[in-house]
């Protein structure tokens, strides 16, 4: 039996029916044979970080274990990326699904093609507010950037 790891990841979606693209995307990564326990925190709609001149986000994020290695659950989350033709035309800009790892175990690394635990991650209120729903977080929530959870 091979270990499976605890691993948390943020989704984002700003552009098209945005609720719809996140349950899709969780419905996704819930169907991979190598990944259980998923669970899904509620949704929240968010104020732009970073390039702020568009619109508001829709963000969650799930929990799961799973036997993917890091680089394996990077090519998986692409991919499901990928399906939603996401178009990032402007670094940090508007797009239809953003999949980010927050963090995989207590793995620590950081390649040309993948940081985790995800380097923004403490300072950013749309991914720990639901990442506080589904473990304890290591940092408080900022509270610079207005959000606001989705009931239902
Ligand atoms: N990469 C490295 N580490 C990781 C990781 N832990 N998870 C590499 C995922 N990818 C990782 O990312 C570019 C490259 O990062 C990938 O090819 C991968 O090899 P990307 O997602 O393709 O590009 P990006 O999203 O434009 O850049 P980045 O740096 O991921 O941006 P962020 O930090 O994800 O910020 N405001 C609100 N309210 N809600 C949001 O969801 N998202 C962003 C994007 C900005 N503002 C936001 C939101
Ligand atoms: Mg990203």
């Amino acid at each position: 039996m091979e270990d499976k790891v605890f691993c948390i990841l943020s989704l984002g979606s700003n552009m098209g029916d945005r609720k719809q693209t996140l349950e899709d995307a969780v419905a996704a990564i819930a169907a991979n044979p190598e990944i259980c326990n998923l669970k899904c925190a509620s949704f929240y709609e968010t104020e732009p970080v970073g390039y702020e001149d568009q619109p508001w986000f829709m963000n969650t994020c799930v929990s799961f274990e799973t036997t993917l290695e890091p680089l394996e659950l990077l090519d998986f989350t692409q991919s499901i990326e990928q399906d939603f033709h996401r178009e990032r035309k402007i670094h940090w800009g508007p797009r239809t699904l953003d999949i980010d790892i927050i963090i995989y175990g207590d793995l620590e690394m950081d390649t040309k093609r993948l940081t985790i635990p995800h380097p923004r991650y403490r300072e950013r209120a749309f991914v720990l507010a639901p990442m506080s729903e589904l473990t304890e977080i290591d940092a408080e929530i900022p509270e610079d950037k207005a959000i606001r959870r989705i009931d239902g």
